[in-house]
């Protein structure tokens, strides 16, 4: 799905702001028609947002089911004779969205965007009430999973993934104009002619283009100067370009692909710029290959998380935390546990930063759960993550790549986070999604990320991957506080791995730390702990040849749900939730960058 964007022939007016809003426990809304005037009893909520923390109190912040937001706005006068789109970023988990009184579109999913042509509702010049209502609720057949258990106090939300379940508005809504002939989608695979690693390489841009009514599409590929470096007429094809700069880890060189549709006269009628990246990525052995060189992933597990907004995206809270990402020395991070807002990607994409993009199915794990305080017999079964949810995952797969497809930071998907991947009933489970993975993507490694319950000796689903991904917690989970032995576990599970002959990412370690307390006797807990602990992985990760990158778990604590192993939150930060050093980052730039 394109993103929208101002060009010649569109325009954009974001619906950013305070919208108002009202949450609905006893899903009365719907029924009550809430939509179809101004939202009653309403408070002020801002968009974007989680608005779990916004309000003191239990209430909200626990709140399980529908909230209604509304806001209104006035289309712009100019807009008369152009198509009219609705387009909301993400709203988690799903969504039904009215337009004054006509319903016109429902989403299922958190962390992808949706949107809706609204030209026949709206009159430029006019107002138009937007509402939308939003559910926050997780069951067997939702991506993640979870469970909502009635109590004599109401209904409580259950799930067994590891952090805590914000919802709301995260991301932007926009109202978006494009002509009635246009643009609705293009896909660019980018290519190295012979060797990726010549001093002046060719590149190549094969480029689709998909154009909604009739007219003839001529492409235009500039480089960051502005120059014209290729071009071509006609919807598909192949551009070539001498002596490409590449996209490169920390080099993120972008061309712009000018797309234009023109009418029976010439005149232009749409233009949409893609960037584009030129790079290669391949699996050979136990590497992992950017533009044909082994390319070593540093960097972190992150999550979407800080004070007061949650999930809720913001510029400066973005910049900052790349701004870290930076100072440490991190090249790459991963999209745990969901997909990231599109400016994050962005950003990446602009800055060089190498991403493993990975949906929102986490928590398919019993043994995970557990830890977590939830109790589940049996994850993959007919009555619970089932074909049904395999369905709602497949989507959530298409709708990703369908979305991230063109970035040249997205090097990888990851399809879950540590599923249960040692029985039949999860290769039974996940076989499909791998071969839907593969059908959708064409030139991206795939996988998944393994968890310790599931070992190189029963795992049944790495077979169906192109890169070893795993998270160990030799030392905190396993071996807790015995660092010596931990030394040697984790080397000899590595060793076993290694057997697959596939490159190995260690997509999580990490222990959890509070800041401020020291010890000198390797108590848990403390900042030297963590640091002896990641110092420990680095040695053993220096002496496995198939090692292709470290991530450590996590860039930054996060928020987490209430439970006797957290304590507001996890701890397992680099950095503090308010982006505060512990001693472990210093210890991380000084492996990463090579300074003090
Ligand atoms: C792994 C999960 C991650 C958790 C982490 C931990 O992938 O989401 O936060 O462990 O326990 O199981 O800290």
């Amino acid at each position: 799905m394109l993103r929208p964007q101002d060009s010649a022939t569109r325009e954009r007016r974001s619906l950013t702001g305070l919208w108002r809003f009202r949450p609905d426990a006893d899903g009365v809304g719907r029924a009550a028609r809430w939509f179809a005037g101004p939202l009653a009893e309403a408070r002020d909520m801002p968009v974007p947002a989680s608005y779990n923390d916004i309000v003191p109190g239990r209430e909200l912040h626990d709140h399980v089911g529908d909230v209604w937001y509304q806001t209104t706005t006035r289309v712009p006068r100019g807009w008369a004779g152009e198509r009219v789109v609705l387009r909301f970023d993400s709203a988690t988990h799903r969504a039904t969205v009215w337009v004054g009184e006509t319903e016109v579109m429902s989403h299922e999913g958190g962390y992808t965007p949706f949107e809706a042509d609204v030209t026949a509702l709206v009159t430029p010049g006019e107002e138009v009430r937007v509402t939308a209502v939003v559910d926050n609720r997780l069951s067997w057949e939702t991506i993640p999973p979870g469970m909502v258990v009635e109590t004599d106090h109401g209904p409580r939300q259950k799930y067994m993934h590891d952090f805590f379940n914000y919802a709301g508005l995260h991301r932007p809504v926009w109202l978006y104009t494009t002509p009635t002939t246009y643009v609705s989608d293009v896909t660019v695979v980018p290519g190295i002619e012979g060797e990726a690693t010549a001093e002046h390489p060719t590149g190549t841009v094969d480029f689709d283009v998909a154009v909604e009514g009739q007219g003839d599409v001529r492409v235009r590929l500039l480089d960051a100067e502005g120059t014209q470096v290729a071009a071509a007429d006609g919807a598909s094809g192949t551009l070539t370009v001498a002596d490409a700069h590449l996209w490169a880890p920390g080099d993120g060189y972008l061309y712009d692909l000018v797309i234009e549709v023109l009418g029976a006269d010439g005149a232009l009628v749409d233009t949409y710029t893609q960037k584009v990246g030129i790079r290669t990525v391949e699996v050979r052995g136990t590497e992992f290959l950017i533009n044909g060189r082994p390319f070593y992933f540093r960097g972190f597990g992150m999550h979407e998380d800080h004070l007061t907004r949650g999930k809720g995206h913001d510029d400066a809270e973005m910049v900052h935390d790349f701004e870290l990402l930076d100072w440490v020395g991190a090249n790459s991070f991963r999209t745990s546990h969901y997909p990231y807002a599109e400016e994050v990607l962005d950003y990446a994409d602009a800055h060089g930063i190498v991403v493993i993009d990975e949906t929102a199915a986490v928590g398919m794990n019993a043994a995970v759960g557990a830890v977590l305080g939830m109790t589940v017999d049996q994850v993959f079964s007919p009555d619970t993550v089932s074909e049904r949810t395999r369905e709602v995952h497949a989507q959530a797969i298409r709708e990703l790549v369908a979305r991230d497809k063109n970035r040249p930071s997205v090097v990888m998907w990851s399809i879950s986070n540590e599923p249960e991947s040692h029985t039949p009933e999860s290769e039974e489970y996940f076989r499909p999604l791998f071969e839907l993975t593969r059908e959708l993507e064409k030139h991206r490694p795939i996988g998944f990320v393994n968890v310790m319950y599931s070992p190189a000796d029963q795992d049944r689903l790495m077979q169906y991957s192109d890169v070893v991904m795993i998270n160990r917690y030799y030392g905190w989970y396993n071996d807790t506080g015995d660092l010596a032995a931990a030394e040697d576990a984790l080397e000899a599970e590595l060793r076993q791995w290694e057997a697959h002959g596939k490159p190995i990412i260690m997509t999580e370690y990490g222990a959890d730390t509070v800041a401020g307390l020291h010890d000198l006797t390797g108590a848990m807990w403390s900042e030297e702990y963590q640091s002896e602990f990641l110092d420990m992985y680095h040695r053993v990760f220096d002496r496995v040849d198939a090692m292709a990158g470290e991530h450590v778990w996590n860039f930054a604590d996060f928020q987490t749900s209430r439970g006797i192993v957290r304590v507001d939150g996890n701890k397992k930060g680099v950095f503090t939730r308010d982006r505060r050093p512990k001693a472990a980052a210093h210890l991380l730039r000084r492996r990463w960058t090579g300074r003090a």
